[in-house]
């Protein structure tokens, strides 16, 4: 098992690099997406009420090959490797998430974009096919010793403004909201997707890797949503079963989840080799109401996690998605420092425990 960590766009910068990997981080997952833009510069998941403003500009050269080798590159004077982008820019694939008229040119565009990042030694892509997006979640100092951390209340009932998909706005809309439509479309939608994107990913050597739907609500936004239940992993991953149909394992989306076991799940996918990197966090709570804590207060043993993922062969990363921000100058580098530690701190007993 590698100890990664993950990075904001805005967050792309030596000094970060160099704090991963002080961390002990050896990979990295990095988001290209700016959910900041036009916005105040936070460095915590952003929780806006409506929306985390505009989606990017398609034509970004931030997704092309030349910018993805350059990044690739900078990581690794660091003795960082990037191991996976984590989620499709909403300018680059509303179409495909809603069966719009665009839909067959964002796909020739996303394939060229896997290709691309396979050429760059990137070799997995984590996406999260969501109309509504992660919607619905506020801040408070709910966490240990009141660390702002987020929390879930109850579903997110406002519908989605028309021009507005995944959180984030790819045109100006007018006053029309998105209509509702059922489940067995949205896996339909998904189906489209991986058969065209799948063959690209496996020529490429690039896992697209499936979030779930955080928060796990049925509906949210009065839009469906695809994997809400730990089930519903195994029903995307039947769609195709193939290496790079693969899993972006969220633990903390996991637990939040009303059935199943997270120590079951994290068995049968790990065993299976579905899972292309773990979300390693915590949570106390289920929806409708949850909230994300330090790793060592929640809900979820996190040693027994590590155990089973290293009993099951599991030899990918694990990332601290998000954590408590920490009171002091810097609280999110302090709260993902934490976190780092305790980490290194598991993966260090599993190793002894197995070599005992
Ligand atoms: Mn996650």
């Amino acid at each position: 098992m590698k100890l990664g960590f993950g990075l904001y766009r805005h967050q792309l910068t030596d000094d970060n690099f160099r704090f991963a990997r002080q961390c002990g981080a050896t990979e990295l997952v990095v988001h290209l997406v700016d959910y900041f833009r036009g916005g105040e510069l936070r460095d915590n998941q952003p929780v806006g009420d409506d929306g985390w403003g505009w989606a990017g500009d398609p034509e970004d050269p931030i997704w092309n090959y030349d910018s993805l080798a350059r990044l690739q590159e900078s990581a690794g004077r660091h003795c960082l490797t990037i191991w996976a982008i984590e989620n499709f820019d909403p300018a680059l694939w509303y179409d495909i998430l809603l069966n719009g008229p665009e839909r067959d040119r964002q796909m020739a565009r996303l394939q060229t974009l896997i290709r691309d990042v396979g050429r760059a030694g990137i070799r997995a892509f984590g996406y999260n096919f969501s109309i509504a997006g992660v919607a619905g979640r506020k801040s408070g100092p709910l966490a240990r010793g009141g660390a702002e951390t987020v929390y879930v209340a109850g579903p997110d009932e406002r519908p989605i403004p028309l021009g507005m998909v995944w959180n984030m706005r790819y045109a100006p809309g007018g006053s029309g909201h998105l209509a509702f439509f059922p489940h067995d479309e949205l896996w339909q939608r998904l189906e489209w997707f991986l058969r065209h994107l799948l063959p690209a990913a496996e020529e490429a050597d690039v896992r697209l890797a499936a979030h779930p739907d955080d928060p796990p609500f049925p509906v949210l936004r009065n839009a469906p949503r695809l994997v809400y239940q730990p089930w519903m992993y195994r029903r995307l991953l039947d769609l195709y079963p193939s290496r790079y149909n693969a899993l972006e394992f969220c633990l903390g989306t996991l637990a939040e989840m009303t059935e199943g076991d997270i120590y079951a799940a994290t068995e049968e996918f790990a065993r299976g080799g579905n899972i292309a990197y773990v979300h390693f966090r915590n949570v106390r709570g289920k929806i409708p109401a949850y909230q994300e804590t330090f790793l060592d207060e929640g809900d979820i043993d996190m040693r027994r996690i590590v155990r089973i993922l290293r009993d099951c062969g599991y030899d990918g990363p694990l990332i601290p998605d998000h954590t408590p921000l920490m009171t002091c100058e810097a609280p999110w580098h302090a709260g993902m420092a934490y976190a780092m530690g305790f980490m290194q701190g598991l993966l260090r007993c599993e190793r002894d425990d197995s070599l005992a």
